[in-house]
């Protein structure tokens, strides 16, 4: 068997990503699972233009959109090994690697884009960026990801009970797994890049994502079903190679972490804007969304959020969050 890290050694020169960002001194390269236009794509471009321009040329930006490099984990090894520059990942993706991830993703721990919004901006925001460190990531910024909701083509989820016999998506993380678990569905772990597919052969039900995720990768054309739950607000980050950031200058570290935390604004407004266009889009190509009972959903994870948030750390970072809500 191959190790992980050879395996990311030969995607990186299968790419020829090694060679460009080691080689070419000033151009920085990124990967993002959407496409060229989703908000996180254009913010992270926002970003590039802006170092650009602050440096008269000399620092670029090359993205890879649409999962080229592929899933969230491979692009978050390739920055760790130091073969891309940035990696732009849902907070799901690192839930293992860096554990304080968890507490924003955890269901019904966020009730609304305000809340996570003062949460993020808060010093929980600055704990979470700076323990991406210790695994050889730089954690620039957090962006946002919107509420997620259930989506499948069967029928409307209005309580827990409706989720029983589905096979929905989970993202690959354990925490998204075991939610769906007690919430009662039949989770089936899969890369967000295998989801239209899942779908299409009836190897799922369903998933669970944002509007424009829903919209974007075209989910909606099968599963035509949403329902309004809005179990978890799991962020996205946007990630730099540690070993890429350290061999910059320091002029250079100042103008990253500036500009990225300068994007922030920048795609909170882009990310309503959008949300706002891929609703009103599915719904005019007739999608049948509904309320969900949440109070309900938030009763059937009471006792996963208790072990979920036995750990020190959790524990208290779940307390600082809830103390935000409201
Ligand atoms: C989307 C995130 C993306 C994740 C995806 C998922 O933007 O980063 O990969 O959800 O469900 O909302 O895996």
């Amino acid at each position: 068997m191959i190790s992980r890290r050879a395996a990311l050694a030969t995607l990186a020169a299968a790419t020829g990503l090694a060679a460009c960002s080691k080689g070419e001194a000033g151009l920085l390269t990124e990967a993002d699972v959407h496409r060229a236009g989703y908000p996180t794509v254009e913010a992270v471009k926002w970003m590039g233009a802006e170092l650009t321009k602050a440096t008269d040329g000399r620092l670029r930006l090359k993205q890879y959109p649409s999962g080229q490099l592929g899933a969230e984990d491979d692009s978050i090894g390739l920055a760790r090994f130091g073969a891309v520059d940035f990696a732009r990942v849902n907070f799901a993706a690192v839930n293992n690697l860096v554990p304080e991830t968890r507490v924003l993703c955890l269901p019904f721990t966020i009730d609304s884009m305000e809340h996570l919004h003062r949460a993020v901006d808060s010093d929980i925001g600055a704990e979470i960026r700076a323990a991406f460190d210790r695994v050889g990531l730089i954690g620039l910024a957090i962006y946002d990801a919107g509420a997620r909701c259930f989506y499948n083509v069967r029928k409307p989820i209005v309580e827990p009970g409706d989720l029983k016999g589905l096979k929905i998506r989970s993202p690959m993380s354990d925490v998204f797994l075991r939610s769906f678990a007690v919430m009662g569905a039949n989770p089936t772990p899969l890369a967000v890049n295998g989801v239209f597919q899942a779908l299409s052969t009836h190897l799922i039900d369903g998933a669970e994502n944002n509007w424009p995720t829903f919209e974007s990768a075209s989910h909606y054309e099968m599963a035509t079903y949403w329902s309004e739950t809005r179990h978890s607000y799991s962020p996205e980050i946007l990630t730099m190679s540690k070993e890429r950031f350290l061999a910059m200058s320091t002029t250079d570290q100042e103008l990253i972490r500036d500009a990225a935390a300068r994007s922030v604004p920048v795609m909170r407004e882009n990310w309503a804007a959008f949300s706002e266009s891929s609703k009103a889009k599915v719904l005019k190509a007739g999608i049948k969304a509904n309320d969900a009972d949440i109070p309900a959903f938030r009763a059937s994870v009471a006792d996963l959020l208790e072990r979920e948030t036995e750990t020190p750390v959790l524990a208290s970072l779940y307390t600082r969050v809830r103390n935000l809500s409201g």
